[in-house]
């Protein structure tokens, strides 16, 4: 990922020039193939290439624990032309993820690249997935009260826990450095009973873990490698967990309680809400964010924008329970291709997931579910390319999935969601929501894909939307005239409990309902086989939305025991895997996959490679009332660099100036 200032729309023209000359080569150059930043139970593969112009190239893949005889069939990579958007750029290659995966596993993986104009190429990786991060087993445990903690950290060495007695702490930054072997522990002797009356400062660091504190305050890591919050309890005024620029390098978030001071109400919601503070934010590759409970924040989760987004790649974020997140319940925005946000719980948020953008792909948005959000289940705003959105639970007011923003995205890949919207549409937070159309995604290019997904749209006795500029107002129109062949019409009726719907999003809901499908219903074996995503599933054929029949519900939010692996976004069972608890290993993957069909999906399409998203944005106010969307530090409707004549330091500046003002960088 390089990044350009002000020269993106020069670029993407001359990206568009070639891949429409003659000059194109169609046939495929294999680059260097890599697999960065592993986590804990995914891998990230990129296979850089040159040529294939008509983007028809397709790379199959298979992988295995190191030592096991029989493969395992993944989705095949996603097709990533080169492309350019908002002052960044990316190379020409297939790129996706393994999921499901054991923690500290090595595993191989095969890759098979095959294209109808020729290049076809084999490479095969080696690849060994990251380890939960605990204390060493020669660790030397340090007892430590409020009165010894500033001389037992200045003193502290790789391998130390210091264990930390119930008291009340100052607020400290630590200033020494473990290493991956040796990692240096500040842990509560009792959880949440060791209070630190103040910021935590980690910046720098490297291989510092902070277990079971309480901190009122922040914790914040800028510019640190490997390091871990796990446990703690987070009250803050502003922001939580949270790191700037440079960032953070493979660090691990997860289990924690994280509560700031945004309320529920129309006034707080929005852009331009009155609503304060990211609940984890940060920006960096290689981070795991994983079962935390967020409440009462701008946005509960949050990559960063703009001039602040750096090599924000192979990030995962799963089995989050998120609630009042008055902007974004998570904000995966400017990712760079591997971002994996996968079986969170979000309730009584804004908007659910944004993509504002992607910039190239994949973005994976699997096994979520969404109740009572009030804007867009996904913000795919700003240009968005290379969205890829499976098995989500979506039930809100108004309409059931629309993009608001006018800016044409593309190479989305959507299957097997659930969008319920309905009544209750009209203007929040100074946006509107819609009427209750099942799908208004009028600016997505014709080289994305929308398939098997069930639609709903309750009490509005109408079945209407658009996708790729085609209207329809039917389910039988739909399936006619868009790419949603497959498409079912459902109700409430699908799941097993009574749900009430949230046809007035305020005051809000107390929980998310089960939202577990009925037997028989029309959810039930509607799905499309997805390798690695769906595999095990019940019945004659994977279910729609985030819970497969029979499944085990997953676990949302910190687990009990521990904080060890967990399952994945597929995972067996089709139920994106139970979450396993302490120091469990995965749960998902695995079982058999045959060598299905797959999906071929929208990265497979034959469009030219025209993907940058740079060109054309036009300045539209998009929405159907109001603006063009919220986000933060650049609205959505702002006009691309590429096609303004504003200067784009000016809109850089705004953006920054925005961020700033809502949450200060230091
Ligand atoms: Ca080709
Ligand atoms: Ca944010
Ligand atoms: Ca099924
Ligand atoms: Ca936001």
């Amino acid at each position: 990922m390089t990044r350009r200032l002000g020269i993106a729309g020069a670029s993407g023209l001359l990206t568009l020039a070639l891949a429409g000359s003659s000059w194109a080569q169609n046939a495929t150059t294999a680059g260097n193939a890599s697999a960065p930043y592993p986590t804990l139970e995914n891998i990230s593969l990129e296979w850089l290439v040159t040529g294939d112009a008509n983007a028809n190239g397709v790379v199959k893949v298979r992988y295995r624990k190191t030592g096991d005889a029989s493969w395992l069939d993944a989705l095949p990579l996603v097709r990533v032309p080169a492309g350019s958007n908002q002052g960044f750029s990316w190379q020409n290659r297939h790129a996706g993820s393994i999921f499901g995966l054991s923690p500290g596993t090595s595993y191989d993986v095969e890759l098979t690249l095959t294209d109808p104009d020729g290049g076809n190429s084999t490479k095969t990786l080696s690849v060994t997935t990251r380890k939960v991060p605990v204390a060493a087993a020669s660790a030397t445990t340090k007892n430590v009260t409020p009165s010894t903690f500033a001389s037992s950290a200045s003193g502290a060495k790789p391998g130390d826990v210091l264990l930390l007695a119930d008291g009340n702490y100052a607020t400290f930054t630590f200033q020494v450095d473990g290493t991956e072997a040796l990692p240096i522990v500040i842990r509560a002797e009792n959880p949440g009973k060791a209070v630190v009356d103040g910021d935590v400062r980690l910046d720098g660091r490297s291989y510092v873990y902070v277990e079971g504190l309480t901190v009122n305050g922040k914790i914040k890591f800028n510019d640190a490698t490997g390091v871990a919050i796990k446990g703690c309890t987070v009250n803050t005024p502003d922001d939580g967990i949270i790191a700037y620029g440079p960032g953070s390098e493979n660090g691990y978030f997860c289990d924690n309680v994280v509560t700031g001071t945004s309320s529920w109400n129309d006034p707080a919601v929005g852009a331009n809400g009155n609503n304060l503070g990211e609940g984890i934010a940060m920006t960096g590759p290689g981070n795991v964010i994983c079962h935390n409970r967020v409440k009462g924040f701008r946005d509960c989760i949050s990559t960063l924008e703009d001039t602040g987004a750096i090599n924000q790649t192979s990030l995962d974020v799963y089995g989050n329970d998120l609630d009042v997140c008055a902007d974004d319940a998570v904000e995966a925005d400017f990712t760079m291709g591997n971002s994996r946000v996968y079986r969170n719980r979000v309730r009584n948020s804004f908007v659910g997931m944004s993509s504002q953008p992607s910039l190239g792909g994949p973005a994976y948005f699997i096994r979520n579910v969404m109740f009572n959000i009030i804007y867009s289940p996904f913000k795919l705003h700003r240009g968005s390319i290379g969205d890829v959105a499976f098995h989500n639970t979506v039930v809100k007011c108004g309409d059931a999935f629309a993009v608001y923003a006018s800016d044409p995205w593309g190479r989305a890949w959507f299957r097997n969601n659930l969008f319920i919207g309905g009544t209750g549409g009209g203007t929040y937070g100074g946006y509107g929501n819609g009427d209750g159309d099942v799908l208004n995604l009028s600016a997505a290019q014709t080289n994305s894909s929308f398939d098997y997904d069930g639609l709903g749209s309750i009490g509005t006795s109408k079945f209407t939307g658009n996708v790729s500029g085609t209207n329809f107002s039917s389910l039988a129109q739909l399936k006619s005239s868009t790419t949603e062949k497959n498409a079912v019409q459902v109700d409430l009726g699908v799941f097993a409990q009574s749900i009430t719907f949230p046809n007035n999003p305020f005051p809000g809901v107390s929980a998310v309902p089960d939202l577990s499908l009925k037997s028989g219903s029309a959810a039930v074996d509607k799905g499309t086989k997805l390798d690695n995503v769906n595999d095990g599933f019940s019945g004659s054929a994977p279910d729609l939305g985030a819970y497969e029949l029979g499944s085990t519900a997953p676990d949302y939010g910190p687990r009990t025991g521990g904080s060890g692996g967990t399952s994945g976004a597929g995972g067996s069972s089709g139920a994106g895997g139970g979450s396993s608890g302490a120091g469990g290993s995965s749960a998902g993957g695995s079982a058999g996959a045959t060598a299905g069909t797959g999906g071929s999906g929208a990265a497979g399409g034959a469009s030219g490679g025209t993907s940058s998203g740079s060109g054309g944005s036009t300045s539209g106010t998009g929405g159907k009332s109001s603006a063009d969307g919220s986000d933060d530090g650049g609205c959505g409707c702002r006009t691309s660099p590429s096609s303004s004549g504003t200067p784009l330091g000016l809109l850089l500046g705004l953006a920054l100036w925005a961020r700033r003002r809502r949450s200060p960088p230091n």
